[in-house]
């Protein structure tokens, strides 16, 4: 029979083959995994408690919040902020980064960006959602609080990111800069089990995935595309929840598009908690993230803690077709910037 290897196992292992390893990324990685777990009892019996239904609050990004967003939110900060491996941590549902105190007095080398339950508009219907992460070294003295600074780094400088969907079942996916691997819960042992070992992404696909709603909101040029898309027979899936719509390009190839438009002229989606997390995930795998300017997601600098970004990413061969709509209809697009 063949062996499980837990993602504890594995992130072990994984440790010990780089030298430079020192075992806080591995704890937090680890911390990570057991909120996961705390998030997926919630997510999976929510149909059952009264943790439906929207908040009274709105977050960080104006949008309305369920309950489990707040639930998944406050558990993270939970795990992390006893983790002694994390020194803050900014989410999409808060306006403002937190700082996580000492732990004997020592101060996290690592700061963690996070979407706590990306698709939540989905929750009441029983689609998949989805939990995004990414970790950073911190910029500032380990022996000092956190700055914004410490947030506002590039998507290259991720030393891991990775997500949780919680679907027909709960699937983590991280990548630490060597490959990416999906761990599948096991309910029956309480365990992520290594079930997809280094992911490649086909250079092709079958799927674009837009909300076609706003078609005649996009520019020219994603029109452009968007219509060869469809010409091509490409099968359209858009669940709306962007870790589903990515985990699928992911395993079967494709391009998935949330241009700008004139409700969101610099894109609806974030750039620290949902572009540059899912951008390096689909890299490590071997796929291309961009924005409609074709600036590669990666090396853009935030600016703000909430800086939203047009992005397409997935399948190299469909993001460099995607770019050559851009170059042949968007006005002044230097053709040196794919
Ligand atoms: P729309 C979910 O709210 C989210 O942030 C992403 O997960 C998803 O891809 C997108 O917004 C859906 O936005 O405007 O199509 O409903």
């Amino acid at each position: 029979m063949h062996r499980i290897e837990t993602l504890d196992e594995f992130i072990i292992k994984r440790q010990k083959s780089h030298s430079t390893a020192t075992g806080e990324l591995t704890g937090l990685l680890r911390d990570i995994g057991l909120a996961a777990k705390i998030v997926n009892r919630e997510v999976n019996k929510a149909g059952l408690i009264n943790i439906l239904g929207k908040y009274q609050e709105e977050n960080a990004s104006g949008e309305q919040v369920a309950k489990l967003d707040i639930y998944a939110n406050e558990r993270l900060i939970d795990f992390l902020k006893t983790s002694g491996e994390c020194a803050g941590l900014a989410s999409e549902e808060l306006e403002n980064y937190v700082k996580f105190p000492p732990r004997n007095e020592k101060q996290g080398k690592y700061v963690v960006v996070v979407d706590p339950l990306d698709g939540s508009s989905n929750i009441d219907v029983n689609v998949s959602v989805g939990t995004i992460f990414g970790i950073y070294r911190r910029l500032t003295p380990d022996d000092q609080e956190v700055e914004e600074r410490d947030f506002l780094q590039p998507g290259l400088d991720l030393v891991a990111a990775g997500y949780v969907i919680y679907g027909t079942s709960t699937i983590l996916v991280y990548s630490t800069g060597h490959g990416v691997n999906g761990f599948t819960l096991d309910p029956s042992i309480g365990e992520f089990c290594l079930s997809h070992r280094d992911i490649k992404i086909p250079n092709e696909g079958p799927y674009y995935s837009v909300n076609q709603g706003y078609y005649l909101k996009f520019d020219l040029e994603m029109r452009r595309y968007i219509d060869y898309c469809s010409d091509l027979n490409l099968r359209l899936r858009y669940i709306g929840t962007m870790v589903a719509d990515i985990h699928r390009i992911l395993f079967q190839g494709g391009v998935f598009l949330y241009p700008n438009t004139r409700k969101y002229p610099k894109g609806k989606l974030r750039l620290l908690y949902e572009c540059n997390p899912l951008a390096y995930i689909v890299e490590q795998a071997g796929g291309k993230a961009l924005n409609v300017k074709l600036d590669r997601i990666l090396e853009m600098i935030p600016e703000e803690l909430h800086q939203r970004s047009s992005v397409i990413m997935g399948s190299p061969a469909m993001i460099d077709e995607m770019a050559e709509f851009v170059q042949r209809y968007a006005p002044n697009i230097p053709a040196e910037s794919q």
